[in-house]
């Protein structure tokens, strides 16, 4: 009876790691969840009981080995079979086309040289072990001879597959091993530097160092609570596969279940790596982590093994590094910001530089703690760095620059916009002026609440915003719903058919999904990210009002701070009354099943051309309520690409890959209208 007992549970485990394996794969591999977060969780709470509870049941290979092992005393090291080589650096496109030019030279060729191209992603080179499809080691780079062991902690990364699959009837190699970059998203890194500042730790510099650091925790536990990804992009020794090619084995690691980045370009010659950097110069900001430039690959093994490497990095690879994006420049003056929930925000005047190709005259020095960490003084010469981020800001001083001319700034005791009184909230670094209604404050929460991630008001700008706050004709959300083309037209450089569009923008920004709302209304500790998790949580706006402070803590991702910081603003009463005006402008919040629902759901569309019947934002707006997703620029994960007339290059893209072309009247059709 026992040992039936004992068979069936073994047999439960099994199939509830093979299921969350399973869904792993779907979620980070190919990008297509069939399951929704809460109910994976649900299975994974279920694992974590049983193995709890059956302590002889547990197994290093479990789905539950993602939160942590005990600690080390110290990282063990190990040799890589293969040296885990650099990359020699290119710089412009002459770099490049004299890379082309040397290797058609040692390979005695004219022929034209086929590369593979990919993101050069700024984390940390990791090489995993697999030994008959199960992850035995895992190590970084090092000196590229010896790396230190970080297996526990790279198990605790959800997108690291701990069991290989056998998909497609590719045979598990007896000995794989696969490297990667290990990297830390941006949106990861603000909301593990927000955490920090909030238990007085230091914040990060950047991803990179975010990466770095979580990866060299001794206690395992550390780096699974840090949002640490992974894209693979390359082999050590492989058994028992015969690979041919970097792009065939790339598609072979994809179907073992090793994440791949989809922007990976396959099989391009020289002019084809050339459109693809400037590809990737274009979106690199777009992107949700950072890169630094793009890794070019002779596609060919044979090829490769021809070519050979020098001690340092292979004759057939190379990384074309992108523009600098760090100048120096001297500070002018510093001037302070008043953000919308009234944070003060010391912002330094800078003679312009270019970075990158943008003209920068100003860059965030984040708060008061900040200045006195690196010492900025007006009048410094300083280090600017263009990072992930849209906002530049001060790397360093640079010391042997100063004269003794430089002056110490210090924060203003009051506002600087409306002259009320500023407090320091016991947890934040930050000032705050304490008036709701100052004018800065409501000028930044009116131009947030109109921003294209919010209710998406084109035309409705920052300095519209700005001239209608100034001239009495915005003092909140409501006041947008009264604006007229008669009001519009009034300003200064308003034209009429630019006031009608404006209008109709309004109109149409009506319709919202509770994610963009929640988001619009702009809740301290509130992002776009925490907005998708209360909507996808509560589904419905009403559901939402009437949280409790347990219910919001209880949500997966939703911390205390965050659930106190909600209950806070819907317990004043100016802010319900806010939304009650809003609402009373007959907005629909689409409830949150509706999109998930959606006749796209799950679908990635990439939009080209010029469509006729909506705009580029109505589209996306259209796409998005039905459940699919807009991406700006085609890949293999892209489901359709929608032409309008006159397509740019994403229609040969799609049509040399394969993915779907569709019209504006068949997205009507699948948008039901
Ligand atoms: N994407 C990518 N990054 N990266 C880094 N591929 C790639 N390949 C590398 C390195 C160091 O090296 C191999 C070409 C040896």
């Amino acid at each position: 009876m026992q040992k039936s007992l004992d068979s069936a549970l073994i047999k439960i485990v099994e199939d509830l790691r093979r299921t969350l394996h399973k869904h792993n794969y779907r979620y980070y591999v190919l990008d297509d969840p069939e399951v929704s977060d809460a109910e994976y969780d649900r299975m994974m709470q279920e694992l974590i009981a049983l193995e709890n509870e059956f302590p002889d049941l547990s197994h290093p290979d479990s789905p539950t080995s993602r939160v942590g092992a005990p600690p080390l005393d110290r990282f063990e090291t190990v040799a890589h079979t293969l040296p885990m080589l650099s990359l020699d650096n290119g710089f412009n496109d002459e770099d490049i086309i004299e890379f082309d030019r040397r290797i058609k030279k040692n390979l005695g060729t004219d022929d034209e040289i086929i590369y593979t191209a990919e993101p050069k992603l700024d984390g940390v080179a990791v090489e995993f072990v697999y030994e008959n499809g199960r992850l035995t080691t895992a190590s970084t780079r090092g000196d590229g001879i010896n790396g230190e062991v970080i297996t526990s902690n790279a198990r605790t990364i959800r997108s690291v597959p701990l069991l290989l699959e056998n998909r497609k009837n590719i045979p598990i190699p007896s000995r794989l091993e696969v490297r990667g970059e290990v990297f830390m998203g941006r949106e990861g890194f603000k909301r593990l530097n927000n955490e920090r500042l909030n238990h007085n730790l230091p914040p990060f510099a950047n991803p990179r160092n975010a990466a770095a650091g979580s990866l060299r925790q001794l206690d395992s536990k550390i780096t699974a609570s840090r949002p640490l990804e992974i894209f693979f992009y390359g082999i050590g020794v492989v058994t028992d596969l015969d690979l041919e090619s970097h792009w065939d084995t790339l598609v072979i690691l994809k179907n073992l279940g090793f994440r791949m980045n989809p922007l990976i370009r396959a099989k391009i010659a020289l002019k084809g790596v050339l459109d693809y950097y400037r590809e990737l110069v274009e979106m690199r900001f777009q992107l949700p982590y950072d890169i630094d430039g793009v890794v070019i690959k002779v596609d060919s093994f044979s090829m490769q093994r021809f070519l050979g490497s020098t001690s340092r990095s292979p004759r057939w690879a190379m990384a074309y590094k992108f523009k600098a994006h760090q100048e120096t420049t001297r500070v002018t003056n510093i001037e302070v910001q008043v953000g919308r929930t009234g944070v003060l925000t010391p912002v330094a005047h800078l003679e312009t530089i270019n970075i990158g190709g943008a003209l920068v005259s100003r860059a965030t020095l984040h708060n008061e703690q900040e200045i006195k960490r690196k010492d900025i003084k007006i009048g410094d010469t300083v280090l600017v760095q263009r990072a992930g981020d849209v906002i530049p800001e001060v790397v360093k001083v640079i010391e042997s620059k100063r004269t003794g001319k430089e002056e110490i700034f210090k924060m203003p005791l009051g506002c600087p916009v409306c002259h009320s009184s500023v407090v320091r909230t016991e947890s934040e670094a930050a000032l705050r002026c304490v008036n709701s209604a100052c004018p800065a404050q409501v000028k930044e929460r009116i131009k947030h609440f109109a921003s294209k991630r919010a209710f998406n008001i084109d035309g409705l700008g920052d300095k519209l915003v700005e001239q209608l706050v100034d001239k009495g004709l915005l003092h909140s959300y409501a006041d947008i719903f009264h604006l007229n083309e008669k009001t519009l037209a009034c300003l200064e450089r308003m034209g009429p058919k630019s006031a009608e569009n404006i209008v109709n923008a309004i109109e149409e920004s009506k319709q919202i999904t509770l994610a963009r709302f929640v988001f619009a209304l702009g809740i301290h500790h509130v992002g776009e990210h925490v907005a998708g998790t209360l909507a996808s949580t509560f589904e419905s706006f009403e559901n939402f009002l009437a949280a409790t402070t347990d219910d919001l803590k209880a949500i997966d991702g939703v911390g205390p701070v965050v659930a106190k910081s909600v209950a806070d603003f819907f317990q004043q009463d100016e802010n319900r009354k806010a939304i009650e005006a809003i609402i009373a402008h007959g907005i629909t919040v689409l409830r949150e099943d509706k999109k998930i629902g959606g006749a796209l759901k799950n679908k990635v569309l990439v939009l080209t051309g010029t469509l006729g019947n909506m705009t580029r934002a109505e589209a996306k707006k259209n796409i998005e309520t039905a459940g699919g997703r807009v991406a700006g620029s085609v890949s293999r994960n892209t489901d359709y690409l929608v032409a309008g007339t006159s397509p740019g290059s994403k229609l040969k893209r799609a049509h040399d890959i394969g993915v779907q072309i569709i019209d504006e009247k068949t997205l009507l059709e699948l948008l039901g209208d």
